[in-house]
């Protein structure tokens, strides 16, 4: 046993299918308890892992609680991270060992997230948006952890593209840098979270669940370590009209700079006045898209050979 297996607490259900090689989908709790209101937090958190479920694969949503990396919740836990909301820490890369230490109630990022699934070895990670580099980087060196840890775990990220808070030119353009892989799962084009083309292009287009776990399964077998982005759109009855989602971000853009918000409570700030701008719209829009992520990690996850969970 590694040092760091004696912190994770593995759900019973996630430890079976671990054991018998069979398909898990991460899933992140910022998003619970960071990215969106309660009681709607809760109910998609449970839709999703339903979701997950109903795809032939294993729900296994992540979380820092009483001293343990917690690989699965159950519902009463899921309640309790929503219930507590902005209360909770947000928990990214640098955050895990005074969480832990602390015994407090920890939330994790994607970056987190990629690494708890890492030790438990999990694969595939459903979420909605990714952290990035954001607007205005080039003076506030604002660039989300999320970014490193894709250059550096072995997790693939399923997510609707950066929302348009963030530089999208900027962030490809770090993502390049580092090694990771944008693919476009059914599109040529990034999706743009509520939209479903942010105008910049993948860098590699593919159509099917197969195709995509095939070439995971080339990248963690040569091996080049580091995550992967898919990209994947919102479905169009659920997208967002450009104009009121452009306004809605610059508005919120505007508010982060005069209140002077920074750290890590910029993405919190602007992800819930973004929600109270379009006046609940975008949060039909956020579930929306959750839920068709959850659906392609488990087909995904289902798609990828056994032998890619020992890798
Ligand atoms: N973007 C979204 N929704 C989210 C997040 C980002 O559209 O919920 C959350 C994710 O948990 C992500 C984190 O990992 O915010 C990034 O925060 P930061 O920009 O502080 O790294
Ligand atoms: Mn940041």
């Amino acid at each position: 046993m590694t040092q760091t297996a004696s912190f994770l607490d593995i759900n019973p259900e996630v430890a079976e299918a671990l054991a018998s090689s069979s398909a898990v989908v991460a899933l992140e709790s910022t998003i619970i308890s960071h990215g969106m209101p309660y009681p709607q937090n809760v109910e998609t958190a449970l839709r999703v892992e339903q979701e997950v479920r109903d795809h032939g694969a294993v729900p296994a949503t992540m979380a820092i609680m009483d001293g343990r990396l917690k690989i699965g919740l159950t519902e009463t836990e899921i309640e309790q991270l929503g219930k507590a909301g902005l209360s909770v820490i947000k928990t990214s890369r640098r955050d895990i060992p005074f969480v832990v230490a602390s015994g407090q109630l920890g939330a994790t990022t994607v970056a987190a997230t990629m690494i708890l699934a890492a030790q438990a070895g999990i694969k595939i990670f459903a979420t909605g948006g990714l952290g990035g580099v954001h607007r205005g980087a080039q003076t506030s060196f604002d660039v989300s952890a999320d970014l490193q840890e894709l250059a550096k775990t072995d997790v693939a990220v399923v997510c609707a593209g950066p929302k348009s808070i963030l530089d999208i030119a900027l962030t490809r353009e770090y993502l390049e840098t580092f090694g990771v892989p944008v693919i476009g799962y059914g599109c040529d084009n990034l999706p743009a979270f509520y939209v479903q083309d942010s105008g910049y292009p993948v860098d590699y287009r593919l159509d099917t669940a197969q195709q995509i776990a095939d070439a995971l399964k080339v990248k963690w077998s040569l091996p080049l370590p580091g995550g992967v982005i898919i990209g994947n759109p919102v479905p169009a009855e659920y997208a967002m009209p450009n104009e009121v989602i452009d306004t809605a971000i610059e508005q919120a853009l505007a508010e982060l700079e005069t209140q002077g918000v920074g750290g890590k409570d910029s993405t919190p700030f602007l992800l819930k006045r973004v929600v109270e701008l379009t006046g609940g719209d975008s949060l039909e829009t956020n579930i929306q898209l959750v839920l068709n992520n959850a659906r392609v990690a488990a087909q995904i996850a289902v798609a990828l050979p056994k032998s890619c969970w020992l890798i």
